[in-house]
């Protein structure tokens, strides 16, 4: 077996790809992502052993959200830079560790390689299937994906300036955890509540961050048709890219759109005074193959997900920041103040043809907590008359599966007395329907990306309160979630934290769960996957 991997939703046969990944990483890509990840395993070993308090690491904690957030699924591709990571996690590791002096010898605080080679051959010995138990093994990646999604998160909240360092305190706490070969399965499933717990405490820090400098999302039309001016297209999920990018671009005549999870940019106050922010191009991540076709200019890509370009010539349009890569795509730096020079993508657009356009009209978005909070009077009414009957939080991620269509035709069944909850890039299989509204209330009411299912939980715990209730599992709300990445772990932990019951999961349960970790999850937390359309609705109807 070459490489090992089964991190995501379409992991192949739904247990694992080892010759190539479906999602196009190969095998020295799969192999440098599981060697940057145990030397981040490294690096919180020394931390933990030597109660080393995380506020004093200032360099480390951020290059171990970096490095994490490498290794999500879609967000870098590049072996060069996957390896100039390694290098720089164990330059940070050793100094570390001298610095500590830590004097244990954990292998993963301890290896050294001196090429490439070195790093390939040490990497086949310390990926996912080291761990030879296989409850113990799916344990432990369930913690380190919902690790890898909190990493992620908490990324985009210190490019805005907002840290918590109990987050770098836990994910160091986690991450050593999965080499300890004392806990048992139990402690692990404890680990991976109090993952979820974190993840909660991210998805707020982060919505903190946005909504401190952005504004709060609001009700917005976002046009999904093209002008004519060049323009570059923005996909992933940074905000502070985002914001650069329309800075740099205003008044150059090249126009900016949106793809995939940068939607939701469109909801943010302070992004609408941008002229040249013209709309939303496309739809989600995997629609990019001959979607980059048609948008004729420059892209950029500041996080997952990213689709190996076909031809040479979507490619050579291709740009990347932060931890995204791919091999041959040039990725934009920031200097030591988190400034980003976008000028070659600028002048590459002046350069190209305006969009196709691919379709007309807009799109309306923007339900997150505090706007959905100022109709809350609106809403609890309409629950109250029984003009809404049941509310369905369908947030998570898109995949090319073709079981994927599942959550299209759920979105046209369900009876119109529904409402839809989104949020992340799941949103793009229904939110084109004509679905109508509720006495005004827009039948999908889409919070953001995929983090803002935060805000969902907030929406819960509101309507929870409003409605007198002990529990969250009384409220006339259904979970019927798409997952993809690591980012969707983290999500669905958080919401089983927040105490959330009988989520279903799909379109397929993760393959890194083994059987007896997924009996712990369906007795516990009555997780379920799903079935068909028509079985699935009349199941959360009369639920
Ligand atoms: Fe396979 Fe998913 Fe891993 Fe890619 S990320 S190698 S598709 S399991
Ligand atoms: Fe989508 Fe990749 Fe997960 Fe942020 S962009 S939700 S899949």
């Amino acid at each position: 077996m070459s490489m090992f991997c089964y991190q995501c939703q379409e992991t192949a046969k739904n247990t694992g790809c080892t010759i190539k990944g479906v999602c196009g990483k190969n095998e020295e890509v799969a192999k440098l992502q599981d060697l940057l990840v145990y030397a981040v395993k490294g690096i919180s070993e020394i931390v933990v052993k030597t109660k080393t308090d995380a506020a004093e690491l200032h360099t480390i904690n951020h290059e171990v959200l970096t490095s994490l957030f490498i290794t999500i699924t879609n967000a870098n591709f590049d072996a060069d830079a996957i390896e100039t990571q390694i290098v720089k996690v164990l330059g940070l590791r050793d100094q570390l560790a001298k610095d500590t002096e830590y004097n244990g010898n954990q292998d993963a605080a301890v290896f050294t390689v001196d090429s490439r080679e070195s790093m390939l051959s040490k990497a086949s010995s310390v990926g996912v299937l080291a761990t030879e138990n296989e409850d113990i093994r799916s344990l432990r990646e369930l913690i380190i994906y919902g690790i890898k999604g909190l990493a992620a998160y908490t990324e985009h909240a210190y490019n805005i300036g907002k840290e918590d360092v109990s987050i770098y305190s836990f994910i160091y706490e986690g991450m050593a955890a999965t080499l300890d070969n004392s806990l048992t399965a139990d402690d692990l499933v404890a680990l991976t509540l109090k993952t979820g717990e974190y993840g909660v405490k991210g998805m707020a820090l982060l919505d903190e961050a946005n909504t401190s400098r952005y504004g709060n999302p609001e009700i917005t039309s976002v046009n999904i048709g093209v002008r004519k001016n060049p323009a570059i297209l923005i996909s992933g999920h940074d905000l502070t890219d985002m914001e650069q990018l329309l800075e740099q671009t205003k008044g150059t005549g090249v126009d900016v759109y949106t793809h995939g999870e940068m939607l939701p940019a469109h909801y943010y106050p302070a992004f609408k005074k941008y002229d040249n922010f013209v709309g939303n191009y496309g739809n989600s991540w995997w629609m990019q193959v001959g979607e980059f076709e048609s948008f004729h200019g420059p892209i950029l890509f500041t996080t997952n997900c990213i689709v190996p370009p076909k031809t040479p010539e979507v490619a050579g349009r291709i740009f990347t920041t932060g931890a995204a890569g791919f091999p041959g795509c040039p990725n934009i730096p920031a200097d030591e103040n988190g400034k980003k020079d976008f000028s070659a993508i600028i002048e590459m657009a002046k350069k190209l043809p305006s969009p196709d356009e691919i379709e007309t009209g807009s799109i309306v978005g923007g339900f997150a907590h505090n706007q959905i909070l100022a109709l809350a009077d609106k809403v609890v009414d309409a629950v109250k008359s029984g003009a809404i009957k049941k509310f369905f939080v369908m947030a998570g991620c898109d995949g090319r599966m073709k079981s994927r269509e599942y959550y299209t035709e759920f979105a046209k069944q369900l009876p119109s007395d529904t409402i839809i909850l989104t949020a992340g890039c799941a949103k793009y299989r229904y939110n084109k329907l004509e679905l109508g509204d509720i006495g005004g209330i827009p039948r999908v009411l889409d919070a953001g990306q995929c983090n803002d299912s935060y805000s969902l939980a907030v929406i819960a715990l509101k309507l929870k309160e409003v409605f007198g209730l002990d529990d969250v599992n009384e409220l006339p709300i259904a979970y019927n979630i798409a997952w993809y990445e690591q980012k969707a772990v983290i999500v669905l932990l958080a919401l089983l934290y927040l105490g959330v019951k009988n989520i279903h999961l799909g379109p397929t349960l993760p393959g890194f769960l083994s059987p007896n970790v997924a009996k712990v999850l369906v007795e516990t937390f009555g997780i379920a996957g799903i079935g068909t359309v028509e079985d699935d609705i009349e199941f959360f109807m009369n639920a």
